[in-house]
């Protein structure tokens, strides 16, 4: 049994080049684990929230000096000591330390940044891959592991890419291909198709925050036309190799109670948005359809899950926020058929496990799912395998911070084959 020895916090830079912490946790036995905390960027405002500095002469106020302080003057002289296997004692030390609901007293970041840190070294401390210590965590105590069906967002609008889309995310899902390797080319060889796709329509070609193109177009429609072509490009076939989904994040443009997007002339009500999806699932017939509306609009939400949850996963994001009463009332409401999972929208390993495992008692599909501002760390793709989750989504498959994740998930699938 090792006790938690040491810990140490640092400022880092995230992918956008914005602080972030990463926290080093060194326990009695020399094990050590080393965790750096993502940042979103469509936040949810039910999310437990980061502490940053507010300092405007540093990093534009995005500085973390403060949450380093609080951990190493508040949150460690409750670690320092505690038996590292303890992950749940541990976790619920520092929530109780905090003392309120969101963690804006330590912040999120900063509690997180510990919570990682401490199941990564004891992971090492137990001399088992951190996937294994998860599944262990999570009560299952698996010993055969399957990698999930990953999710690659190739095109990028919303906030991640500069208000040229008003969807956030066009996702593409390999779900036909027999391994995750293949998954892994299929979606690398459709990205290099979808360049040659935008460069033959004269469209820019660069990229937003995840890795994904960036195009400006008319209609969000006109994202669809350009996977299309990329897919046959690449020679894929879409509704047979591969899929799509979409993630609206829907609550970042809805204004005064409804939704304006490029496609049509007037902004939509809730029931004309989904009139819409309605339409567009009869073309496109969505793997999954995340955070389409209104992330307090629970009617709505189950009035869509009537209409299409039969075909398409309807997925809470911002909806649920990896928050257990969130899930609850999702699940009371019959508002989605499955959840996006996010260790940061909570702050702690254990409260993510926890709702991990209502979504999985109630039956949802999971996404494990990456934020836009990464690190290089892959503690995520350790944590999908280790949770047993249907999908990961952690962006293209491009740009060092998103495939750090991938490479890290096909490392692993060699390791178990
Ligand atoms: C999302 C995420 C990740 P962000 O909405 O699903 O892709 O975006 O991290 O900016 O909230
Ligand atoms: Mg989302």
């Amino acid at each position: 049994m090792a006790k938690v020895k040491k810990i140490i916090a640092h400022e880092i830079l995230d992918s956008r080049g914005i602080p972030t912490i990463e926290s080093i946790v060194e326990l009695s036995d020399s094990s050590v684990g080393v965790y750096s905390v993502p940042a979103g960027l469509s936040v949810g405002k039910h999310e437990a929230v980061e502490l940053r500095d507010s300092d405007p002469k540093r990093y534009d106020g995005k500085g973390v000096l403060k949450a380093l302080e609080t951990i190493h003057s508040k949150i460690a002289p409750h670690v320092i000591g505690k038996d590292s296997q303890d992950q749940e004692a541990i976790d619920r030390e520092m929530i109780k330390a905090d003392g309120s609901e969101d963690k804006k007293n330590f912040g999120a970041n900063s509690i997180l940044s510990i919570s990682g840190a401490i199941a990564k070294a004891e992971a090492q401390s137990k001399n088992i891959p951190l996937y294994q210590y998860i599944s262990k965590l999570l009560g299952e105590n698996k010993n055969s592991f399957a990698i999930p069906t990953p999710m690659f967002n190739i095109l990028n609008g919303g906030a991640h890419g500069g208000g040229n889309l008003d969807f956030q995310e066009f996702l593409l899902v390999p779900q036909a291909a027999h391994s995750y390797s293949t998954a892994l080319r299929i979606g690398a060889e459709i990205y290099y198709a979808l360049k040659q796709t935008i460069i033959s329509h004269s469209g820019i070609f660069l990229v937003g925050d995840e890795g994904g193109y960036a195009p400006t177009l008319y209609a969000n429609l006109d994202g669809f036309k350009l996977l299309e072509e990329g897919i046959a490009r690449a020679n894929y076939k879409l509704g047979l190799d591969v899929f799509l989904s979409l993630d609206v994040a829907a609550s970042h443009f809805k204004k005064g109670g409804s939704y304006k997007i490029k496609d049509r002339p007037v902004a939509l009500s809730g029931s004309d948005f989904i009139d819409y999806y309605v339409t567009l699932n009869e073309q496109y017939h969505l793997l999954s359809l995340e955070d389409p509306l209104g992330e307090d609009d629970w009617g709505d939400w189950a009035n869509l899950v009537r209409k299409m949850g039969n075909e398409t996963i309807i997925v809470g994001d911002d909806l649920t926020s990896t928050n257990l009463t969130r899930l609850k009332k999702a699940i009371d409401e019959k508002a989605i058929g499955g959840i996006i999972i996010k260790p940061n929208q909570v702050g702690t390993i254990t409260e993510t496990l926890e709702v991990v495992k209502a979504a999985k008692k109630a039956g949802l599909k999971i996404i494990t799912s990456h934020r836009s501002g990464e690190t290089n760390d892959p503690f995520i793709s350790d944590f999908a395998v280790g949770i047993n989750c249907e999908y990961a989504k952690f962006g293209a498959p491009a740009r060092g911070e998103r495939v750090a994740k991938y490479n890290r998930l096909l490392e692993i699938e060699h390791e178990l084959s």
